[in-house]
């Protein structure tokens, strides 16, 4: 009698779990989410360690918030008291249209809405219909800026493995992929971390990297890549040994994405936001020279270009043209 009874109880516990991930699952692709993933909430061991070695060669630069709340960062229960599950969202940026020849380049993520915006408010409803749906559950949604380890996620979650140039790279589509989480304290069904590695023998990204940031062993050091320094570093000017290695480089790069052989699958996205705002694709240096900080407020005021300001802007275009 007792073993019947125990044999219901996890037969109805698994029924529910597999129903209940079923609908997370279905949601977030309702919502346009392009995969989702989900694995076990545990605390990063293995990632930790990288991060701290990360952190103790100073890679980080001047990026002060990737040394805070280490503790949090490698624990999604001290982020989500109670935590069972991170469910893992993947969304493509990969844009319909490029810039002009003669533009200078900007980082396809940031050619439309800026993806902060338009993740947190699909997080959002995710979390409302889960406990609408599903029950009284905590929960918190997460793109970016908060201490998570996202790619690390992503990989557990069976969603791609993190190629030489540090990127999570789905094997269908590629890395042009913003990556979200939602951590949660509702138990759900595991999938299998990715256990493949596609890079092989490739190392087109190291190659090409312009400023040699691209290290072995997938370590990227932040502080020489030009995505820092165009959009992270705050200082009035950028370093003069990198004078002449940015590639026109005006805004983030994409170069190590660019020429990765995996993302000759990247399809346009279907998420009306990213649309491009005209002026990206079609500012020219001098349109960008002569734009004034009033209209640039207006133009980029929901656009990721935002984080730089105005004078950053200004003082990243000055670099790449001397
Ligand atoms: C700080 C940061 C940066 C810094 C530092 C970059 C870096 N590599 O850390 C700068 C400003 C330079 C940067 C640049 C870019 N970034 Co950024 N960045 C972040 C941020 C906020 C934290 C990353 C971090 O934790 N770094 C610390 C190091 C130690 O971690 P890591 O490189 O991620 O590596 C971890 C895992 O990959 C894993 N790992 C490493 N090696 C191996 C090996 C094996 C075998 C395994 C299993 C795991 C593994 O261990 C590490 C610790 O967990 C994340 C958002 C987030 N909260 O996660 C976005 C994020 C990583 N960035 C993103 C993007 C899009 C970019 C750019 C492409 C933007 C651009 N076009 O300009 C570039 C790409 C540069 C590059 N080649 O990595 C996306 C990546 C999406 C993807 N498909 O991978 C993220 C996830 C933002 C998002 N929410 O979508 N970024
Ligand atoms: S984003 Fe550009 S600078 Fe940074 S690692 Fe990739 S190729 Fe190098
Ligand atoms: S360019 Fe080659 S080595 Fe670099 S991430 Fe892509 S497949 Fe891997």
């Amino acid at each position: 009698m007792r073993m019947a009874f125990v044999f219901l109880y996890h037969y109805n516990f698994y029924l529910n779990t597999a129903n209940h991930t079923q609908q997370v699952k279905a949601f977030a692709a309702q919502l346009g989410f392009d995969f989702c993933g989900i694995a076990k909430a545990q605390q990063l061991d293995e990632d930790a360690r990288r991060l701290e070695h990360w952190l103790s060669k100073g890679m980080n630069g001047t990026m002060q918030y990737m040394a805070n709340h280490f503790d949090l960062r490698i624990d999604p229960a001290k982020l989500v008291p109670g935590a069972k599950s991170v469910i893992t969202l993947l969304l493509n940026y990969f844009p319909s249209a490029q810039q002009n020849d003669d533009a200078v380049k900007i980082s396809k993520y940031a050619y439309g809405t800026d993806y902060h915006e338009v993740i947190r408010s699909k997080l959002k409803l995710l979390l409302r219909h889960i406990k609408e749906n599903i029950g009284e559950i905590n929960g918190r949604g997460f793109v970016d800026s908060a201490p998570v380890l996202e790619r690390a996620w992503a990989q557990k979650s069976g969603l791609g493995w993190v190629g030489k140039n540090g990127n999570l790279i789905n094997k269908q589509s590629g890395s042009f992929f913003f990556i979200a989480t939602l951590i949660t304290d509702m138990e759900l069904q595991y999938d299998d971390a990715y256990a493949k590695d596609y890079c092989g023998t490739c190392t087109k990204c190291i190659d090409h990297c312009p400023t040699d940031a691209i290290l072995p062993d997938k370590v990227i050091d932040g502080s020489k890549c030009i995505s820092y320094f165009t959009i992270e570093l705050k200082d009035a000017l950028i370093p003069g040994a990198m004078q002449g290695k940015f590639d026109n480089w005006m805004f983030g790069c994409d170069t190590c994405q660019d020429v990765c052989p995996w993302n000759r699958f990247s399809k346009p996205n279907n998420e009306i936001s990213f649309t491009p705002i005209p002026q990206i694709l079609n500012f020219s240096k001098n349109d960008w020279e002569e734009m004034t900080e009033e209209s640039f407020k207006i133009i980029f005021q929901h656009s990721p270009l935002k984080r730089s300001k105005f004078e950053g802007i200004k003082r990243n275009l000055k670099f790449i043209q001397t």
